[in-house]
């Protein structure tokens, strides 16, 4: 091999190994930039809503279409008991399927907190939470998303990037072999 070939395979495997990087950095933080979230228009009750008696109903309605099978709606007391009637889920009467609604029992005089997770129809999932009174309870202060964010996911757009990124390593893969041959 002679010396310039030799420099264009270094020069090649450097720009490749770049390229490869850059992709498997993307890659990582691409779920984050690219998902997008589902924006919340309106929720009953209302957020922090302090009501005389408890509602029937808990509904959350979105901007866009929600996952039927996946996307949850669920409503705890400030104990982390659950107390709706487990019937939550998109609302099948909204033409739309971008409502979110449970039943509940009567309920006591308390704090109670809804937490949601839906799914979007490109997969793309987002989780919110918000609080209502029942009675004379004292509202609910305590960060509602306490737990721990959810391990990173491998998306439709990590799977994209890493192909973006196999794709254009072979082609520089090929340049560079091309150039070698040229130069050599
Ligand atoms: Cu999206």
């Amino acid at each position: 091999m002679s010396a310039a070939a030799s420099n264009a395979t270094k020069l090649v495997t450097a720009v490749v190994l770049a390229v490869m990087w850059a992709a498997l950095a993307l890659s990582l933080g691409a779920p984050a930039a690219l998902a997008h979230n589902v924006v919340v228009e309106r929720t009953e009750p209302e957020t922090g809503a302090a009501l005389k008696r408890g509602p029937a109903q808990v509904a959350i309605m979105f901007n866009e279409e929600l996952d039927t099978h996946l996307s949850t709606i669920k409503v705890f007391n400030a104990d982390g008991q659950r107390v709706d009637l487990k019937d939550g889920g998109v609302d099948l009467t909204d033409p739309d399927h971008a409502s979110m609604i449970v039943h509940l029992p009567e309920l006591d005089a308390a704090a109670y907190i809804v937490r949601w997770h839906v799914v979007l129809d490109d997969g793309d999932a987002t989780d919110g939470a918000f609080t209502f009174t029942v009675g004379n309870a004292a509202p609910i202060t305590e960060p509602l998303t306490a737990t721990a964010p959810a391990p990173m996911a491998i998306t439709a757009n990590t799977t994209v990037w890493l192909g973006a990124a196999a794709v254009a390593a072979c082609l520089l893969l090929a340049l560079g072999l091309l150039w070698q041959r040229r130069s050599a």
